[in-house]
């Protein structure tokens, strides 16, 4: 749907601020940033994340007693969809070296790598290879590439800063040493970056960067990164993809290795038995679990399952008190919501404004800080630009992209985004689009180390789902670099402990039972089963009139 009038008129305010506010942009003038001390008063106030009374505290498993959303609490203190006194654990439906469950970019790499180190992979993935966040990625990946200019000592600093000097230190230095060679490795498999017409990469700049190393293909990053593992993945004889096939459980063996996982065939409805030496949880993130009500840029499949499947198994998690709010996701029209403008644009020099056009907040600022000031203007400030559905949001100044960067700049280097929204009749070239903070990315997720290992021995975990790499807020451009380089780790050294650490041993399911045990104890609902595997956004009168008495969700 094309602007309305009314909200034509309104973009004619951010037109008559534009033609200053490119001139102070072209002298070099920003809008001051906050000091340290206002950032966390802001956040304080503003950030959903830290709104009082936002978590609830977590009351069985690893890490009972922590706060996190309730949203998260009720996958992670919740039954399983499975019966363990009814699974047969002789029949075996598949048996592998490595089983990857989560088919997006960390599985994928791990797949990769993991085949070169000589195992069987199975990659079980939810829906189609590659329906995964890093598919919908669009303004980069971070890494040094420019010999002089930087170094991963800034990239680690930038990292360290943007999570709050929280990050655990391991993770972040083996991100930031091994990124310049993921990036080349994943160049040298074909991926196709944006480059000078000296072959040079180009780079740039995201927010709570030092430096400018974010490089992008245009506004589809993560689309050629997964196309480029995906095709390599694929080619490799030994690595098998079951699609349309979520882990529900996590097998053990007497010994408490991690020995494979029960699967679920979406088609036909039934659960199989995958036999592994090793297992990596790849499945991602959790923005379909929309925590305090946000729309989500995630993908339909991110339900934070890894985080359950781990989690009975006994390994604890961390950072998930904090989630990330992307500064600008559509608000209009009503079928883009939630949907990616990517900081890019920011980056790019767009500015964000108020209703009157004015800015409020320098758009290079870490991307919490950044979400909570758009929310103070619009609450507090009450400048917020609202939309004929009740929405309120603020502009992004597209327009400015061309008279920045050249004519024709904004069609080439935001190219998904222009053709989408001119679809909806909104030319981005000549309006501003109107935006507003959408749930985006799981900063915390599973404990692990910088060799991809649990604290169950068989079971690596990689990219989103872990936790720890970027504390309580990650930066732009690191989650694409995270799924490269702890999903090759994990590859690895799954292979390895394949070939060289894994035992046999009778498989169980006796931690489901004792996971059971607890729930019972703390006389949790019966009807909270996870993992919920996909969003329900039935109608609930609907739902009422499906009188099945099993009938709990989409999926049974
Ligand atoms: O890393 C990200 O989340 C990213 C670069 C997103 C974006 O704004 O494009």
């Amino acid at each position: 749907m094309a602007y309305t009038p009314e909200l034509k008129q309104l973009i004619r305010r951010v037109e008559q601020t534009r033609p200053l506010r490119l001139a102070k942009k072209r002298e070099g003038w920003e809008f001051p940033r906050m000091s340290l001390t206002e950032k966390e008063e802001r956040l304080k106030r503003f950030h959903p994340s830290y709104k009082e009374g936002s978590l609830q505290e977590l009351r069985v498993g690893p890490s009972k007693g922590y706060g996190l959303s309730p949203e998260i609490c009720n996958i992670l203190e919740s039954w399983s969809r499975i019966d363990p006194d009814r699974i047969d654990l002789s029949k075996i439906a598949y048996e592998t070296d490595v089983l990857i469950i989560g088919g997006g970019g960390a599985g994928t790499a791990a797949a990769i790598v993991a085949r070169q180190n000589g195992a069987r992979v199975i990659i079980a993935t939810k829906l189609r290879h590659g329906d995964a966040n890093t598919m919908m990625a669009e303004g980069g990946i971070q890494a040094v590439s420019r010999q002089g200019k930087d170094s991963p000592y800034y990239h680690y600093l930038d990292t360290i800063g943007g999570g709050h000097f929280k990050n655990i230190p391991e993770l972040v230095y083996t991100l930031v040493t091994q990124a310049p060679s993921a990036l080349h490795w994943l160049e040298g498999l074909g991926a196709m970056f944006d480059k000078h017409p000296d072959g040079s990469l180009k780079v740039f700049h995201l927010g709570g960067m030092s430096r400018r190393r974010d490089h992008v293909a245009a506004d589809i990053t993560g689309a050629e990164i997964m196309r480029t593992l995906r095709d390599e993945a694929r080619d490799r004889e030994g690595v098998e993809v079951l699609e349309f096939s979520p882990a529900i459980e996590l097998v053990l063996n007497e010994r408490g290795h991690c020995a494979g996982a029960i699967l679920y065939n979406l088609e036909t409805e039934e659960y199989f038995l995958v036999k592994a030496k090793a297992v990596i949880l790849a499945t991602g993130g959790s923005g379909r679990l929309h925590i305090g009500g946000f729309p989500t840029t995630n993908h339909y499949g991110a339900t934070g399952d890894g985080l359950s499947l781990g989690y009975r198994t006994g390994v604890g998690v961390c950072f998930l008190h904090t989630t990330q709010f992307h500064p600008t996701g559509a608000i209009f029209p009503e079928q883009a919501d939630g949907l990616l403008l990517t900081e890019k644009f920011r980056g790019a020099g767009v500015h964000l404004l108020n209703i009157d056009g004015e800015q409020f907040v320098c758009e290079t600022e870490p991307r919490d800080a950044c979400a909570a000031s758009i929310i103070r203007e619009c609450t507090q400030m009450g400048k917020g630009v609202s939309t004929p559905t009740g929405r309120t949001g603020l502009w992004l100044d597209t327009p400015m992209i061309d008279p920045l960067h050249g004519d024709g700049a904004l069609v080439k280097e935001f190219v998904g985004k222009y053709k989408l929204f001119k679809r909806y009749g909104i030319e981005m070239t000549k309006e501003p689009i109107l935006v507003y903070p959408t749930l985006h990315y799981q900063n915390g997720g599973l404990q692990f180390n910088e060799r991809g290992e649990t604290c169950v021995p068989g079971l690596y975990a990689a990219g989103e789902v872990t936790g720890g790499l970027h504390g309580e807020n990650r930066l732009g451009g690191n989650s694409l670099m995270d799924v490269l380089v702890f999903g090759r780790i994990a590859g690895k050294n799954a292979a390895l402990f394949a070939k060289e650490m894994a035992i046999e041993g009778r498989l169980t399911l006796d931690y489901v039972r004792k996971f059971h045990q607890e729930l019972d104890q703390e006389g949790i609902d019966r009807k909270k089963i996870s993992p919920i595997l996909l969003p329900d956004y039935s109608n609930p009168l609907v739902r009422q009139r499906q009188l099945t008495t099993k009938y709990e969700g989409t999926i049974r």
